[in-house]
């Protein structure tokens, strides 16, 4: 009987045990039938969603190209790719002006008049025309340094670097180069007021020396008999100042003869420092055929020079305007790839000045505003 009983229970718990396995057993599978699609489910998730970043990466990249072209368009049209916002620092390679990754730049631009005399043009709105509807993209800030209201005479010191700070802060706001010009004339040799001129470019490459905008222009136009060495005596000694506060700006070094012998700097150029350009000036009513043979002897010799300052008129400022001889220069100078900077900015009764005397307004201009200069000028920077 008890053995009975035994077998009864052996089987029923057998029975009890193959159940249970089944039942374990179902459900793992379950679990696994489970988990199949979910682990399917997850790589269709991992692959739609590389789908969707592919997808969108190259919408991304499509966008960008798009908006890059646009712009390029807008500079091109406007002139305008050669702006600090693109071409950063420039400096300078060989002969040439250049950017940042070494290409070619062309600076072309109009210079104030006499800080002192016409600071009104001085102001955002106009920068920002020349930069729109002429394509400028650098403006001179032309300080003299004797002449009445002069800095190194009777004129207001501190309201003239106030005047140059705000030029530089507005041609920066434009996106604009700026070119700080020591407008020696009447003083003849720059030795005059070598002191002077020491301690202003030192505060000044001071307080630009994060901009990467700035230029120094460190002589206007020695004359008067002034020699090549006398005015590399000088630059020796105002190079350093400057490099000292902004070791890379591109500084611009006067030539003998107000500015037209760059052959005597070809001859013998300021050595030792890196980033030097050498000017020359032009009045194309005077200056023709040889100050261009001049110039282009003088790059073909290894010099880099920057014409920081010209008219179409007479060297006078006035007189009659030459245009034949204003394309000739400008067609030199842009197969040269040379900066050009056009004098003046003003409503001054001369020839040289760009807007007509009867004008008294210093911003919102249009066509009849400009005079003979400033519409031939207008036209050659917009590339009309
Ligand atoms: C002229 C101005 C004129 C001003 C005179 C001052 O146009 O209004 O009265 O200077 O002496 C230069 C000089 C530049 C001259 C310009 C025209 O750099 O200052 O401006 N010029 O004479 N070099 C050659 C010509």
């Amino acid at each position: 009987m008890k053995n009975k009983r035994k077998r009864i229970m052996c089987i029923v718990s057998c029975i009890f045990l193959a159940l249970v396995y089944c039942l374990t057993a179902c459900g793992r599978g379950k679990e696994k039938e489970e988990a199949q699609p979910k682990e399917k489910e997850q790589t269709e998730i991992q692959e739609s969603r590389e789908e969707i970043e592919k997808e969108g990466g190259e919408k991304e990249s499509e966008k960008e190209a798009a908006e890059e072209k646009a712009l390029e368009e807008i500079q091109e049209t406007e002139g305008l790719l050669q702006a600090p916002s693109i071409c950063g620092r420039l400096a300078v390679r060989g002969t040439q002006l250049v950017d940042q990754q070494g290409e070619a730049v062309q600076l072309r631009g109009i210079s104030t008049h006499g800080l002192a005399w016409f600071p009104q043009y001085v102001n955002e709105e106009l920068f920002g025309e020349l930069r729109e509807d002429w394509g400028v993209n650098v403006v001179r800030l032309a300080m003299y340094t004797a002449e009445s209201g002069g800095y190194c005479t009777d004129g207001d010191k501190d309201g003239l670097k106030d005047l140059i700070r705000r030029g530089v802060e507005y041609a920066t706001n434009q996106d604009m180069y700026v070119i700080v010009d020591w407008h020696i004339l009447s003083d003849n040799n720059p030795n005059q007021y070598r002191a002077e001129a020491l301690g202003f470019f030192d505060e000044m490459s001071k307080e630009f020396a994060d901009h990467n905008n700035v230029l120094y222009e460190i002589c206007n136009e020695p004359n008067g008999g002034t020699s090549w060495g006398e005015i590399k005596s000088y630059a020796n000694e105002i190079i350093p100042a400057i490099r000292a506060n902004d070791p890379d700006a591109v500084i611009l070094v006067g030539t003998p003869n107000w500015s037209q012998y760059v052959n005597e700097a070809a001859a013998d150029p300021v050595t030792g420092f890196e980033n030097i350009m050498y000017t020359l000036h032009f009045y194309a009513a005077t200056h023709t055929d040889s100050l261009r043979n001049t110039m282009a002897e003088a790059i073909d010799a290894g010099l880099p020079v920057f014409v920081s300052e010209y008219g179409i008129c007479d060297a006078s400022g006035n007189g009659g305007i030459d245009e034949a001889q204003a394309n000739a220069w400008v067609e030199t100078l842009d197969r040269y790839q040379v900066s050009y900077v056009a004098w003046n900015l003003s409503n001054k009764e001369e020839t040289s000045a760009l807007i007509r005397s009867t004008v008294d307004k210093t911003s919102g201009f249009s066509e009849e505003d400009f005079s003979d200069s400033g519409r031939w000028l207008r036209q050659v920077l917009s590339r009309e």
